[in-house]
């Protein structure tokens, strides 16, 4: 593959203590070709940290603060997270942007804030079943990346993009290989018309939604696939270690 995969999880709101203690130990002494991020709540990472001299995995975030610092109550900026070991941030995942009001232009404003902090910005986007019904994934895909990217510079910068079809997340029903390897197809077309084509083929396209360790193996296999986010999968260690390990 002409470009390094990567696999995170996303833990949400869940995990803990014991989590980040046998997740952590599950990865030592195993070799992975690709990068793994876990992304815990805020609260574990710097115990995370702590145990990370172990393994070659790293820290993800879920979320980022749009603002840099002041009067922003319950934020955390992303010089903080940088601070605090983390390597990348997910952006807009659909739960946030269903759930707290998030919009691209917000999304845009943090990829921006992350690429200025040196984490590796995971922007989220994807279509709802409605949408897909509707025949109209491109054009919520055409929207989510030209406004979530509007005026960003790259500057030889890494970026990734998370494909979550939202149909798909927690439902148990991933995507085929064949539907997410012809939207990241497109994904990919986009990012060449929003940057340039040396850019495009440079950023990696994940792909997140009822990932496991049956159907992870055809996804990545697909030529647009470059990596996957995991989420309910990667509460277990040993199902998330055997989702990496084909990566
Ligand atoms: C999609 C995914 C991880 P799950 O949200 O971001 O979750 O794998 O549980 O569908």
């Amino acid at each position: 593959k002409p470009r390094k995969p990567i696999v995170i999880a996303n833990w949400k709101l869940n995990g803990g203590l014991d989590l980040i203690c046998t997740s952590v130990a599950s990865f030592i002494g195993k070799h992975v070709d690709a990068q793994i991020a876990i992304c815990p709540p805020y609260l574990y990472m710097r115990d995370m940290m702590t145990f990370l001299q172990f393994s070659e995995l790293q820290i993800g975030s879920q979320n980022v603060s749009r603002y840099e610092s002041g009067a922003y109550t319950g934020e955390t900026s992303a010089q903080m997270l940088k601070q605090a070991g983390c390597s990348l941030c997910l952006i807009g995942h659909s739960e946030r942007r269903a759930m707290f009001a998030e919009n691209n232009e917000g999304c845009q404003i943090k990829v921006r804030t992350a690429l200025n902090h040196g984490l590796l910005p995971v922007l989220c986007v994807g279509e709802n079943q409605a949408e897909r019904e509707a025949n109209i994934t491109e054009e919520v895909l055409y929207k989510q990346l030209s406004e979530g990217l509007a005026n960003i510079e790259l500057n030889g910068r890494d970026l990734c993009i998370a494909y979550e079809p939202v149909w798909a997340i927690g439902t148990g029903l991933a995507a085929t290989p064949a539907i997410a390897q012809s939207v990241h197809q497109y994904i990919r077309a986009e990012l060449a018309r929003i940057f340039d084509a040396d850019s495009a083929a440079r950023v990696r396209i994940l792909y997140g939604g009822s990932v496991n360790k049956t159907n992870a193996r055809d996804l990545l296999l697909q030529e647009d696939i470059d990596g996957l986010l995991v989420g309910g999968a990667s509460l277990d260690p040993g199902h998330f270690l055997a989702i990496c390990e084909q990566a």
